[in-house]
């Protein structure tokens, strides 16, 4: 490095605060500060302007309707269709551009384009073949699906037709689907024969066929989407209800289909995510809410334009990719690029060589891939030109400084803006950022609520904490993209998110707090950092974790006893998987049982839930009333001083535990 560029390096690592480029405020959809005040004065019919990016077949007569807390509706008396406003209405202006750019992982393969047309005809024939299949409005209809453009045909067709959708992460186990089919009662499966990882084909049918077979109700089609190349396929016969997604639409070739009319409350889809307990909880999110909700921060927060070429990196499986891959872009009319595979296949440049091809305007990923594009080294993104780049932002967990500053200099060269946006499935869209004309940037911290968005950190009892302390964080007031309830379980709705801070017999909403399960502080200036869950879910590559769901596929496996999951601090990951075990009597502390603990915690949950170290332990720390002490196992994993163990029934067991940790 030059003398220059240490001194650059030396300013950036001191600088706390950055401003927004005045190039990119210049242009911003959102530079006016007065906006904060704005929706606060006029709250909560400052949502008409999300509701506005929208066209309405029936417009609404309240915009909120707060009479039954914590069961808020939004929009009500207004009717509209997802997939119109996310299709038709853009054909007439842009018809003929891009709504979709689809990279496929091999090289060798050509990308596709789908314009506002193609998409809209390839939608409206499979929604027609849907109908045919017998698919109804609200009908439940899973789909465990890659990254292929089938996946947001599917999506969208069954916007279209007002069956709710439930997409099942592709890296999810067979058990994962069906326990998620089995909850919804869905009858209805849209999968592939496989797909392409750093470069081998992946058979994908046979694990949707494992999961089938484990749903406990009949299930009507199952339309296979054929992805696989000439060659790469895995021989699979087709059970009588199941069908190439390809035959499906060329049956209904030309075909159009009415979008039919929804309400605004009406579901438009449900996703499934971790929490505290075994069970996952499937998110209910409605069309009028959470389509505003994901088209407003997608305008405001990603600046997005129709004409840009906006590139989010995550996958359509998590509500990442829900909202700000297909739904808050698409309403926009914008073009939204769709990559299959991994960032470093062939090689580590892959996003960079993407963005210079397609010229991307904004980039959206998470902190995790930040990590290891920071160990891969600069020279991947330094050989390609990233100067379409106009807005960079992070998502799914804390960023620490550093990580920001590499982003925000390497990929961005500091010339745009980084949003950390803090928000959850639950959430449905973006709840703690900055505006990126507005606001100062802060790196490690998210950010103050967005306009509309009323939060605060407190204390165990509800009272604010002062500016600096740490506390949980909470959500005063409902929003539009907020989840209406946990399918089928009102009950569950309060305890997971509102019984801790709320007082659930009152009916006035002043009473009712939402309680995201995050410990946060706050600053001065009233910025946000998220500290990360306070419950029991790991965070590991941005994705959500329930430790419960691992211990209970570890002590399925023979010859465990029991087992405690904790996160421990991982360079890329950020959190990973660690498992303490108990063995059975008369089994052994062996490496075969350490496989078979990782492929049971594989098979049951996915690869992502992969252990990273399996600690055999003759017993598990515990308090006197006989609690795990999880804290003291995180301690353990991450190599660190651990406090007083006196308090522990059993404190002999510790310096065993951590002579294993560090021996492994
Ligand atoms: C969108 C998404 C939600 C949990 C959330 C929090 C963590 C997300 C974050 C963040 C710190 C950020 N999280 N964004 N923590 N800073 N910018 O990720 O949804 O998969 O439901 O996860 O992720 O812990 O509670 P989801």
């Amino acid at each position: 490095m030059s003398d220059e560029d240490v001194q650059l390096e030396a300013r950036l690592e001191e600088q706390e605060v950055f401003e927004p480029p005045e190039s990119f405020v210049d242009q911003a959809n959102v530079s006016d500060p007065g906006i904060y005040e704005e929706f606060e004065e006029n709250w909560p019919e400052c949502w008409e302007q999300a509701a506005d990016l929208l066209d309405w077949e029936e417009s609404y007569d309240t915009v909120l309707d707060d009479s039954n807390p914590p069961f808020y509706e939004w929009f009500t008396g207004g009717s509209l269709n997802a997939s119109a406003n996310c299709l038709d209405r853009h054909l007439g202006e842009r018809g003929d551009e891009a709504a979709i750019e689809w990279v496929g992982e091999p090289t060798d393969e050509e990308d596709i384009t789908y314009t506002y047309e193609d998409l809209h005809r390839e939608v409206n024939e499979f929604a027609a073949a849907l109908r045919d299949q017998g698919v109804e409005e609200d009908d439940v209809v899973t789909m465990y699906m890659p990254m292929i453009p089938q996946l947001p045909i599917a999506m969208l067709a069954c916007a279209r037709i007002g069956a709710p959708h439930s997409v099942v992460f592709a890296g999810f186990s067979a058990d994962a689907l069906a326990t998620r089919m089995n909850a919804a009662d869905s009858e209805y499966l849209i999968t592939c024969d496989g797909y392409y990882r750093r470069g081998d084909p992946l058979d994908h049918l046979s694990k949707a066929n494992e999961g089938l077979a484990g749903v406990d109700h009949e299930v009507q089609t199952v339309a296979i989407a054929e992805r696989l190349r000439d060659g790469d396929g895995f021989d699979h016969d087709y059970a009588d209800n199941q069908v190439a997604f390809e035959a499906l639409q060329s049956d209904h070739e030309g075909a159009t289909v009415d979008p039919v009319s929804r309400d605004a409350e009406d579901m438009l889809f449900l996703m499934y995510t971790s929490g505290t307990t075994g069970e996952p909880k499937g998110v209910k999110h409605t069309t009028g809410g959470y389509l505003s909700y994901a088209a407003w921060t997608s305008q405001s927060v990603l600046d997005i334009k129709p004409e840009d070429t906006y590139f989010c990196s995550a996958d359509i499986g998590w509500i990442t990719g829900h909202s700000y891959i297909i739904y808050g872009p698409l309403a926009l009319g914008t073009t939204t690029m769709m990559y299959e595979g991994t960032p470093d296949y062939p090689d580590k440049d892959r996003l960079w060589e993407i963005i210079e091809d397609y010229e991307a305007t904004q980039l959206y990923t998470a902190p995790t891939a930040i990590r290891a594009f920071m160990k891969w080294g600069e020279e991947y993104p330094d050989s390609h030109d990233l100067s379409s780049l106009r807005l960079l932002g992070t998502v799914g967990e804390p960023i620490n400084p550093r990580a920001w500053k590499w982003y925000y200099k390497h990929i961005g060269d500091e010339s745009a803006p980084v949003v950390d946006t803090w928000w959850q499935t639950e959430t449905g869209g973006m709840m703690l950022t900055t505006l990126p004309g507005v606001g100062d940037m802060k790196p490690g911290s998210a950010g103050p609520p967005l306009p509309g968005i009323s939060a605060d950190i407190v204390d165990v009892s509800g009272s604010p904490v002062e500016a600096g302390q740490a506390g949980y964080l909470v959500v005063n007031k409902p929003w539009p993209g907020m989840l209406r309830t946990l399918y089928k379980n009102d009950e569950r709705f309060i305890d997971e998110y509102w019984r801790e801070y709320s007082d659930v017999d009152s009916d006035d909403p002043a009473d009712w707090v939402y309680f995201p399960e995050d410990g946060a502080k706050i600053d001065q200036d009233g910025y946000i950092t998220v500290l990360g869950r306070v419950d029991d879910v790991l965070n590991v590559s941005g994705h959500r974790l329930g430790t419960m769901e691992i211990e209970s596929a570890i002590v399925g496996v023979e010859g465990v006893a029991e087992a405690a999951v904790v996160g421990g601090d991982h360079e890329i990951k950020g959190e990973a998987v660690y498992a303490y075990v108990i063995t059975e009597d008369g089994y052994e502390e062996t490496e075969e049982l350490r496989q078979q603990i990782i492929e049971g915690v594989e098979d049951a949950i996915g690869p992502i839930a992969r252990p990273e170290q399996v600690i055999f332990t003759p017993e598990l720390p515990k308090t006197r009333s006989g609690k795990i002490m999880r804290r003291l196992l995180e301690d353990i994993a991450n190599g660190e001083e651990l406090g007083d163990t006196s308090t522990l029934r059993n404190p002999d067991v510790v310096s065993d535990i951590q002579s294993k940790v560090s021996s492994d």
